[in-house]
């Protein structure tokens, strides 16, 4: 009885075998920080599986043009995150350059030149082997859209001027109830590792605003001594993660009761508007 099991399982192995070996290239990505003017972020998202590349907010098309050629990429996306000149006021010369019928250019606003598809909360699309998702988070403009990279290892957020290290984007065209919508309901709600791109450097301004309105917490103090340091040696302070902004961003953080006692409100909404406003004021000297 042994003896048979023996032979069936060596004879199974020479008619069939378990599965062949296969080895699977998780997506991976590149993204390249180019700074422009004089405090903006455009993004160069590489997928280095097929070597297609998107670029994000172009509004100094040479540089992007340098980028693309430095890293022998092939361009074939705009993702807008909305219609601001410092943002897309470089598309139409982008598009020019590379031939309308080369780029698919994405935005939410019909105030950004040469949109070819229209993104709206949900949409999801490729950018080689890459699945972005269109996250819809107005309030800084009525349009304004940020792109999550769906990928496994590292996931990423570009997040235009709704979200910035330890801050966020001026209520210019919403309310404070879109605002905490976008950041508490959308965005805090990504893998916590997901990386934070976003449209300018604000980062040691916001963290000092963070620090006035959240005397005793550490985080904040860490990151504003380390933003120094980096902007000391002109290091950029971006990325971010999900995860840290919790930690000390004000913004993303109004639902919590210390921060609710000391804005003397007691609803998550109340307090997005008092902090903007406290904001849209405050002096941080730098
Ligand atoms: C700072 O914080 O360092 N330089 C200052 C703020 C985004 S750019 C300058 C400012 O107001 N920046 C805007 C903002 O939302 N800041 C957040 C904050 O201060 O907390 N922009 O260039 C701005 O969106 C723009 C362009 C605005 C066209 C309106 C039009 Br129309
Ligand atoms: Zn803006």
């Amino acid at each position: 009885m042994v003896m048979l099991g023996l032979v069936q399982r060596c004879a199974r192995r020479f008619v069939s075998y378990h599965s062949k070996p296969l080895s699977t290239q998780l997506s991976k990505m590149k993204v390249n920080l180019l700074p422009a003017l004089e405090d903006n972020y455009m993004y160069l998202l590489v997928d280095e599986e097929t070597n297609e590349a998107a670029i994000v907010d172009p509004v100094e098309p040479d540089k992007v043009l340098k980028a693309v050629e430095r890293e022998g990429v092939k361009l074939t996306t705009i993702l807008t995150t909305h219609h601001h000149w410092d943002h897309a006021g470089g598309n139409k010369e982008l598009i020019s350059k590379f031939g309308a019928s080369n780029l698919k250019v994405y935005g939410g606003d019909d105030r950004i030149d040469g949109i070819t598809t229209k993104a709206v909360e949900g949409l999801e699309f490729n950018v080689g082997s890459l699945e972005i998702r269109c996250l819809f988070t107005p309030c800084h403009t009525t349009g304004h859209i940020c792109y999550f990279v769906k990928n496994p290892n590292t996931p990423a957020v570009f997040t235009g001027d709704t979200l910035f290290v330890s801050g966020c984007g001026k209520f210019f065209e919403g309310t404070a109830e879109q605002m905490y919508s976008s950041l508490v309901k959308k965005l805090s709600i990504l893998p916590p590792a997901t990386q934070v791109y976003c449209g300018h450097e604000y980062t040691v301004s916001s963290l000092k605003f963070a620090q006035f309105v959240q005397p005793n917490n550490q985080h904040v103090l860490e990151k504003l001594n380390w933003s120094i340091k980096q902007r000391e040696n002109n290091q950029p302070t971006i990325p971010s993660t999900i995860a840290e902004e919790m930690l000390y961003n004000p913004f993303m953080r109004v639902e919590n009761e210390e921060l609710q006692k000391r804005c003397k409100t007691s609803t998550p909404v109340e307090t997005m508007k008092f902090l903007r406003n406290e904001k849209d004021h405050f002096k941080a000297n730098v």
